[in-house]
């Protein structure tokens, strides 16, 4: 668990130097000024953390008058914490997981570290690789797998990624597996074609009978657009869950409460690095306290 921890910590340093270096100016003050506000509102702005959620946390600051010492931190997190509804749903009984995005967001690195994250965690672990577009892809995977000591299934005669998904499911669940990590190629959020093909591998995954589990990935330097990523994609197939990847490279790590509180879909998990020991476990207490506390 201690390792969660320090990772969450560094991976959201970027985001963090912004808001620390400004919470910093205020200690010690029982009300905030209107520059101090304004300063304030600029410095959330830039981690991305949307602008319903900024608004909020700005008004109540304008109003808080301390006639003691506080500390702007806790009362920032407090007020986060208010304004953030977070459905948690405990699924780890899920067997098939299903990896969708846009291109380059980090699905298949997010894939292996899925099934190297479950196999240390005992589970019976099978990673497919259905991304028929880049045969890079799929032997990307392939070297994963071979590295983790991870069963491996793909087909690089076909095109057709649903086929591949049914021989995966079909062999995989009879034969026990109980973590089935299925990547996909990257898809636009709105070429239909393409999203129509995504569609029919989610139905022909769904023929099994076992609950499957839609993940979306979501680079996030990408902004508020990862919003539209995650509607676009959600009027095809219902998501479950995001994970939010290459946190460790941006300084808008906001993003991730601002999804959450926008779109109601729980983060399973954040990427952290290109190793495939850099994901770990999204926990809002510990992310709250990694957006405000240097170590
Ligand atoms: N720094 C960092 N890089 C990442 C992370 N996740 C993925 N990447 C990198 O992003 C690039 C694209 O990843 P890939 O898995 O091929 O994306 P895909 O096209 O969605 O399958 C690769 O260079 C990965 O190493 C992350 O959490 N942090
Ligand atoms: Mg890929």
């Amino acid at each position: 668990m201690f390792s969660y921890i320090k990772k969450t910590f560094s991976g959201l340093k970027k985001t963090r130097n912004n808001i620390v270096n400004t919470f910093t100016k205020f200690h010690g003050k029982r009300y905030l000024n209107q520059n101090e506000l304004e300063e304030l509102e600029s410095t959330l702005f830039q981690s991305d953390l949307g602008i319903d959620i900024i608004d909020k946390v700005v008004d109540e600051f304008r109003d808080k008058k301390f006639n003691k010492d506080v500390s702007w931190e806790d009362e920032f997190i407090g007020s986060l914490k208010t304004n953030i509804s977070l459905d948690l749903n405990n699924d780890e009984d899920v067997k098939v997981l299903l990896l969708v995005g846009v291109n380059g967001t980090g699905k298949t690195t997010t894939s292996a570290k899925l099934s190297n994250y479950y196999k240390n965690k005992s589970f019976k672990t099978m990673l497919v690789g259905a991304d028929t577009y880049r045969a890079a892809a799929v032997n990307q995977l392939r070297l994963w797998s071979e590295k983790l000591g991870i069963k491996f299934i793909s087909n690089e005669f076909t095109k057709d990624p649903a086929s591949i998904v049914y021989d995966a499911l079909n062999s995989g669940l009879n034969d026990g597996y109980n973590k089935i990590i299925i990547d996909t190629a990257g898809r636009l959020h709105n070429s239909v074609n393409l999203m129509q093909e995504l569609k029919k591998l989610y139905n022909v995954a769904n023929k099994f009978k076992e609950k499957v589990k839609v993940v979306l990935v979501v680079d996030s330097n990408v902004g508020q657009n990862g919003m539209n990523q995650a509607i676009d994609f959600n009027k095809f197939l219902p998501l479950d869950s995001l994970i939010l990847t290459k946190m460790d490279g941006t300084a808008r790590g906001g993003i991730a409460l601002s999804m959450i509180n926008k779109l109601n879909i729980p983060i399973d998990f954040i990427g952290v690095g290109e190793d495939v020991e850099d994901l770990v476990p999204f926990n809002l207490d510990l992310y709250l306290k990694g957006l405000v506390t240097d170590e």
